[in-house]
């Protein structure tokens, strides 16, 4: 029987950027996936899959797949594009990158640009690495989702370890503070529901009461960019009631004193005027959690895209510390378990192959494009070659960065499954495989398991893997170091061959059996429970050095969001709502988009009002409005329901303009200013007003 005609189930990983990476069985009937659903015996994918997901099978056979490598025949951005072969195609990028390498500009007039389409190890960040590191193009700081939490992680326990979703069952309450859980990490919410029959609260704290926040016990609708504030208020209720577990702080923390010092300020009067909730709330929040005994706060990536974001994430990982609540199954807090996988990161991308060359912040490419440094000094950037990425509707401030798009000097290459906004810009597209094409291996950021991930079906139509395009490249320019001919399964390989403790007994051979592993790490895991800290002092730094010498406050505070009455009143004025455009359900980032199904239960661009801002705009559920401000404008459907607090607006996002009844999105209206720490987007520090559509 040949392989086309392969009738089985396979196993796979979702590739997408989750902290669920599920494990997915893919049925395959003569050639052809029919099916896929998630592994029942996966402890953490528990044989479900989510909304989108379950739509793979119609993404992958969608009637526009990308089948041959193009060549633009129109202006830029009109998507008109002729087929061409894959020899011409890669003989015309590897000939205009050379000339550009060989210019007076030098290799770093190109700038790669990717983030996470795929998850995996091989397809993300392998082969294109090597690739970009020999040729000597500028490098990306890839800052666009996580960034500014990471470093708040790392300043506070030293990494981004946190506690274990496996042990929710054991807390005794639940906070869910700036994440969707039921849309965007829907694999927890089972856990969380078996700590509610055991008896645990559990508190969502966000703007936004979302589906998420419907189903919790209490919801508290926090102004937007002030989690820090509450957090230190929380502090105050916990020392002056003598809510501190004072062992573990004696024992494991640093810097107790001053951080009391600190507290004392963040009295509940002055905590509800910054926050917007009542003293008795946060009183009421600091008893509760100081009782606890194993309280496991949830904070997601949503609170930190703001000014404070990474002070934000570290002023609440300290909260665990204070109660020695990480001694305890269900305890501490989680951003991500992401740092957990020690793959060999080098072995993969071999930096070691680059020179020293210039970092471009990927959130400022409108910047980068349009400016004759790329604004970090250096040559301009004159060939951008994007995978894994939609950069014309993901990042901020796109109206910059759909006019450097708009260059005609620009050589722009595309890796795709799909004529995305980004696509339509390029002059050579080149049509990428998915999951169920190709290879790879996947870490998670919301769990503790490995995945494997085999190919299902025979590529799509001409679709290459993204690793195989990236070593034809090479060979075309003459790379012949002998990594650019490793195969996908010698790269996995290469990546679990570190003697890192936790990826122990976690090889090519034991996943070709299985599938999926765990990290050599117990169930659940309890990562400081006898402190273990990574930080340089070995405890979790309540007091931070590094945050001194980055010239940042070294203990917990509140930092105003750059964009609000108090930090910028004329702006306010003008713009007097903060918009929210965090993630729909039916959306991965901009991946779904295009699935008829998945864009039907979206409906369309929509922006959600409390019935007073509504009232005072003259706004009537189902109005066309425009939301914008000096940056740019977008339309949307108004939706009008007491979910939100009042001044907040949310657009659940992040809409193909092309897709849009106006061409936009709310990237039209976000900023490139970055965080306090990492150099994070500020997507959600973004005031606009609301008006109807003319
Ligand atoms: N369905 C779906 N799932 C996804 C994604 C998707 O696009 N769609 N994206 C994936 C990706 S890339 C990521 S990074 C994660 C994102 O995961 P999360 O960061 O959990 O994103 P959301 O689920 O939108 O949750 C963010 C929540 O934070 C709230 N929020 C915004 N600002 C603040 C604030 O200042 N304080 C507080 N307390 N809350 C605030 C928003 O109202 C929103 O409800 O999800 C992943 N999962
Ligand atoms: N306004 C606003 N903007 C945001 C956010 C927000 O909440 N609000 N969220 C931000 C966050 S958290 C993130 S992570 C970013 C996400 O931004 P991106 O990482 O750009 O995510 P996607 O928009 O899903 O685009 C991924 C693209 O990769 C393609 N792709 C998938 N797999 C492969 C593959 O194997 N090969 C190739 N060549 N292509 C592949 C998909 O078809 C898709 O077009 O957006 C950010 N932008
Ligand atoms: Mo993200």
């Amino acid at each position: 029987m040949t392989a086309s005609l392969f009738t089985g189930v396979v196993r796979g990983a979702c590739p997408h950027d989750c902290p669920d990476t599920c494990a997915m069985l893919v049925t395959v009937e003569n050639g052809r996936a029919v099916k896929v659903a998630g592994d029942p015996e996966h402890p953490f994918t528990n044989g479900f899959l989510c909304a989108k997901v379950n739509r793979y099978i119609e993404r992958t056979y969608h009637r526009d797949r990308l089948l041959q490598p193009m060549r633009r025949s129109g202006p830029k951005g009109s998507g008109r594009f002729e087929p061409i072969s894959w020899s011409a195609a890669i003989e015309e990028v590897a000939q205009r990158l050379g000339d550009i390498a060989r210019s007076p500009d030098g290799p770093q007039a190109i700038l790669p640009y990717s983030y996470a389409g795929t998850m995996g190890m091989v397809q993300g960040s392998s082969m294109d690495r090597r690739f970009f590191h020999k040729l000597g193009a500028s490098k990306l700081d890839r800052t666009i989702c996580s960034m500014a939490g990471t470093v708040g992680m790392r300043m506070t326990v030293g990494a981004n370890i946190g506690a274990d979703a496996e042990g929710i069952p054991e807390s005794d309450l639940v906070i869910l503070w700036g994440t969707n859980t039921l849309t965007s990490n829907p694999h927890m919410w089972p856990f969380v529901l078996q700590a509610r029959a055991r008896g645990a609260r559990i508190i969502a704290i966000d703007p936004i009461r979302t589906r998420t926040a419907e189903q919790c016990d209490e919801w508290i609708g926090i102004k937007p960019s002030t989690d820090a504030a509450l957090a230190l208020g929380i502090m105050h209720v916990l020392f002056e009631r003598g809510l501190v577990d004072e062992e573990y702080v004696a024992l494991y923390t640093l810097g107790a004193a001053e951080l009391r010092e600190r507290a004392r300020e963040y009295t509940p009067a002055r905590v509800a005027e910054i926050t917007g909730v009542d003293a008795d709330t946060i009183v009421r929040l600091g008893e509760e959690y100081g009782r606890a005994k194993a309280a496991f706060l949830r904070v997601n990536y949503g609170l930190q895209r703001h000014a404070g974001g990474g002070m934000a994430v570290r002023t609440i990982a300290c909260l665990p510390a204070l109660t020695g609540h990480w001694r305890r199954a269900g305890g501490g807090v989680q951003l991500s378990t992401s740092a957990n996988f020690q793959f060999d990161k080098a072995a993969l991308e071999r930096p070691d192959l680059s020179p020293p060359v210039r970092t471009v912040n990927m959130i400022r490419l409108g910047d980068a494009l349009t400016l004759p440094d790329a604004g970090v000094g250096g040559p301009p950037v004159r060939a951008m070659v994007v995978y894994n990425s939609n950069p014309a509707a993901v990042a901020p401030d796109r109206g910059a960065v759909r006019r450097g798009m708009e260059r005609e000097d620009l050589f722009t290459v595309v890796l795709e499954h799909f004529m995305t906004d980004t696509a339509d810009y390029a002059d050579i597209v080149l049509p990428a495989t998915t999951q169920l094409e190709h290879w790879d291996l996947h870490l998670a950021y919301g769990h503790h398991y490995v995945s494997l991930n085999r190919p299902s079906i025979e590529p799509i139509g001409e679709s290459l893997p993204n690793s195989e395009i990236f070593r034809r490249l090479a060979a075309a320019m003459g790379m012949t170091d002998s990594c650019f001919a490793d195969d996908d399964l010698a790269m996995i390989g290469q990546a679990l061959s570190g003697n890192a403790k936790k990826i122990q007994g976690v090889t090519l051979d034991a996943l070709l059996e299985r599938g999926w592993m765990r990290l050599n790490v117990p169930t659940p895991y309890l990562p400081y429970a006898e402190g273990g800290f990574s930080t340089p002092s070995g405890k979790c730094e309540f007091v931070s050095e590094r945050m001194a010498k980055m010239g940042l406050d070294p203990l917990p505070s509140f930092t105003a969001p750059y964009e609000s009455l108090e930090s910028s009143p004329e702006l306010a004025r003008r713009f007097p709502l903060t918009l929210i455009s965090s993630p729909a359900h039916q959306f991965l980032n901009t991946t779904f988009v295009n699935v008829d199904s998945l864009r039907r239960g979206a409906r369309e661009p929509e922006c959600l009002l409390h019935p007073r801002d509504a009232e005072a705009r003259g706004i009537a559920p189902g109005m066309m409005v425009t939301v914008h401000n000096d940056r740019g404008a977008f339309n949307a459907k108004a939706r009008v329901e007491e979910k939100i607090r009042e001044g907040v607006v949310w657009a659940p996002s992040i809409w193909w303009s092309k897709l849009s009844p106006d061409g936009h999105n709310a990237n039209d209206t976000t900023s490139q200013r970055t965080t306090d720490m990492g150099e994070g987007p500020v997507f959600y520090d973004n005031l606009v007003e609301v008006s109807a559509a003319v």
